[in-house]
C-alpha cells in the first residue's frame, strides 16, 4: 500500500502533459471521485497501526502534489495556447483603412473659389445671416415695393419685421463699404435664404459667394477681364464667356455671364440644352445710388461687383443634377468626393 503511494507520488512529480486534455485525464485518475486518491483513502482502515501515521502523511502529500502538478500544467498550459494564437498575427502588415469623412461639394467649391481670387488680391469678408433691412434691401438701392422684399421671397422675423435672413451677401459688402475707405477687393462666401418650395432645382437656402471691387478708375473692362480669369480657373482655359444685359437694383449696367459648356466645348449637349454656354453668375458696375449709401463718393470711385451661386458652380464641375443631394447627407454621395479632399 505504502509502496502504491510512494509510485503514485513519484509518477506525479515526473509527470508531463502535452495538452490540457491530458492534464484533465491524470487529474479524473488520480484526484476525481472515482480516483486513485479516493481508493487509497478507503484502503486507510486496512493499513497496519504503526505505519497509518506515515500512510496518512503521504496520502495528504500525494493530494498536495497532485494538485498543485494540475494547476501548474494547466496555467503554463493555457498561456502556451494563447501565445499560439498571436503567433499568426502578421506585424508587418499594414493597418485596415480607416474611412475618414469627406469634404462636402459646397465646401470644396467654395474654397477653390476662395483660392481663386485671393490670388489677384481679393480678401474675404463674413457678416451676419440675420440682417436688417437697411443692410439686406434698402442701401443696395431696392425700391420700396420691390417684389423680394416680399413674405413670399424673403423670411422675416415674425418679432421684427426689420430683421430677416439675408437673401444675399451683398449686405456682407454694405458693411465693409461703410467700415472702410477704398481701394476695395472683397468676396464674401456664406449662406443665403429664399423663402422658395424645395426641388430639385429651387431650395430655401443656397451659399453664396459675392466679389466686389472699388477703386479709382475700375471699369466694365476690369469687371470681364476678372471674370474670364476666374472662368479659366474653375472650368479650364479654354473656357470663352459671354455676357448678356440683365437687370439688378444695385449694378448699372448689369449683365449675366455665360460660360461655354465644359461637356461639349461649346458643340452642344443636354447639359446647356444645345445653347453650347451655361449661366454661372450675375454682375455689373455698382450702382453710384449703393456707393453714396455706403458713404463712398461716387464721383472719386467706380466698382464692379458680382454674385455666384456656389451650388451651381458644384453643379457643373461635378456633373450634380439635383439641388437637394447637398443637404440629405446621403453617404454614398459625399463619398465621391473622397478623391477631392
Ligand atoms: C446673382 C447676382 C449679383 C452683385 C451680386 C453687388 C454687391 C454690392 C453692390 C452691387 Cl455691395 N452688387 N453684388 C452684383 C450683381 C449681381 O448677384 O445672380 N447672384 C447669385
Amino acid at each position: 500500500m505504502l509502496d502504491t503511494v510512494k509510485q503514485l507520488l513519484k509518477e506525479t512529480a515526473n509527470f508531463e502533459a502535452k495538452n490540457l486534455e491530458e492534464v484533465e485525464a491524470f487529474r479524473i485518475r488520480i484526484l476525481g471521485s472515482k480516483g486513485e486518491l479516493k481508493k487509497l483513502f478507503a484502503e486507510f482502515k486496512n493499513v497496519a497501526a504503526e505505519d497509518k501515521k506515515e500512510y496518512g502523511a503521504l496520502l495528504n502529500q500525494l493530494k498536495n502534489e497532485a494538485q498543485a502538478k494540475v494547476d501548474e500544467l494547466k496555467k503554463s498550459l493555457q498561456s502556451k495556447e494563447k501565445a499560439a494564437k498571436f503567433e499568426d498575427i502578421d506585424l508587418s502588415r499594414p493597418a485596415s483603412y480607416r474611412s475618414i469623412g469627406t469634404r462636402h461639394p459646397i465646401s470644396i467649391t467654395k474654397s477653390q473659389i476662395i483660392e481663386i481670387f485671393s490670388r489677384i488680391g481679393f480678401d474675404v469678408s463674413e457678416g451676419p445671416e440675420i440682417e436688417d433691412d437697411w443692410h439686406n434691401f434698402t442701401a443696395l438701392n431696392f425700391p420700396p415695393e420691390h417684389p423680394a422684399r416680399d413674405m413670399q421671397d424673403t423670411f422675416f422675423v415674425e418679432k421684427d419685421p426689420d430683421l430677416a435672413l439675408r437673401t444675399h451677401t451683398s449686405s456682407v459688402q454694405v458693411r465693409v463699404m461703410e467700415n472702410n475707405k477704398p481701394p476695395i477687393r472683397t468676396i464674401s462666401p456664406g449662406r443665403v435664404y429664399r423663402n422658395e418650395a424645395i426641388s430639385a432645382r429651387a431650395h430655401c437656402f443656397f451659399h453664396q459667394v459675392e466679389g466686389l471691387y472699388i477703386d479709382k478708375n475700375v471699369s466694365f473692362a476690369d469687371l470681364k477681364q476678372t471674370l474670364l480669369y476666374f472662368a479659366r480657373e474653375v472650368f479650364g482655359e479654354e473656357t470663352k464667356i459671354r455676357l448678356r444685359p440683365s437687370y439688378f437694383p444695385f449694378t448699372e449696367p448689369s449683365a449675366e455671364m455665360d460660360v461655354s459648356c465644359s461637356i461639349c466645348s461649346g458643340k452642344g449637349c443636354n447639359v446647356c440644352k444645345y445653347t453650347g454656354y451655361l449661366e454661372i453668375l450675375g454682375c455689373g458696375m455698382v450702382d453710384p445710388n449703393v456707393l453714396e449709401n455706403c458713404g463712398i463718393d461716387s464721383e472719386e470711385y467706380t466698382g464692379f461687383a458680382f454674385g455666384m451661386g456656389v451650388e451651381r458652380i458644384a453643379q457643373l464641375k461635378y456633373n450634380i443634377n439635383d439641388l437637394r443631394l447637398y443637404s440629405e447627407n446621403d453617404k454614398a454621395f459625399l463619398d465621391q468626393f473622397k478623391s477631392a479632399l
